[in-house]
């Protein structure tokens, strides 16, 4: 059976949601978001930085969650969270999936670093306003392409498992602003998914 290792609040979620939403059945085991697991022997082994999500599967032990995702929609299920190659949504599908870890989540990072994860003395302000101004940037085209849709290809996608994860998590750095309405919307609808609620409150 397919086992992920998970913490809270962060990119493990997205497996779960994704698991959830396709109805796959995983074990989990569930560390704390803390060095005394992340940073552990038996967590080291598993990926070279101890970070989450890795997904096992037999012997195989796969970290980077946009590769666990399209590892399990290849080959379990895609339950039509992935457009075929010759769909004329599968560019805009595979630009949204990667703009996710490529030029969202670094920023979100470094506000989570600099806001929650350092100690207050060993904050740096102009760190924290840059990576703000660069995520609300990176979201424009983000809230620009959501206009008149209701996901980013249309119908709900793994794109949506990837960048609708990243977008709910720069709403709660505080990023999306009241003038992007159409992203506002999408981060509402993305919160509302009962697969999305159990990933995103699992402790
Ligand atoms: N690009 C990687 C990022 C993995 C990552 O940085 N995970 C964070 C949680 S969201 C983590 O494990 N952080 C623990 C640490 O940095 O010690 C992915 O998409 O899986």
């Amino acid at each position: 059976m397919l086992k992920l290792h998970f913490a809270p609040n962060s990119r493990a979620g997205r497996i779960v949601w994704l698991l959830e939403e396709l109805g796959l059945e995983y074990e989990i085991n569930k560390m704390a978001f803390h060095p005394k697991d992340l940073k552990s022997d038996a967590h080291r082994d598993r990926h070279p930085l101890g970070r989450v999500p890795v997904l096992e599967d037999g012997d195989l032990v796969l970290w980077e969650s946009g590769a666990i995702v399209e590892y399990i929609l290849e080959r379990f299920e895609n339950g039509g969270l992935k457009p075929p190659v010759d769909d004329s949504r599968w560019p805009k599908y595979q630009q949204w999936f990667h703009y996710c870890e490529g030029m969202v989540m670094p920023p979100v990072n470094t506000i989570v670093v600099q806001t929650i994860l350092l100690p207050p003395d060993r904050r740096d302000e102009t760190a924290l306003k840059q990576a703000q101004k660069l995520l609300t940037r990176a979201l424009a085209p983000v809230d620009e392409a959501l206009a008149g849709k209701e996901y980013l290809i249309g119908d709900f996608s793994a794109a949506d498992v990837m960048l609708g994860h990243a977008c709910f998590m720069s709403n709660r750095v505080g990023c999306v602003t009241d003038e992007m309405t159409n992203l506002k919307g999408y981060v509402e609808r993305i919160a509302a998914r009962p697969h999305f609620q159990t990933a995103i409150t699992m402790q």
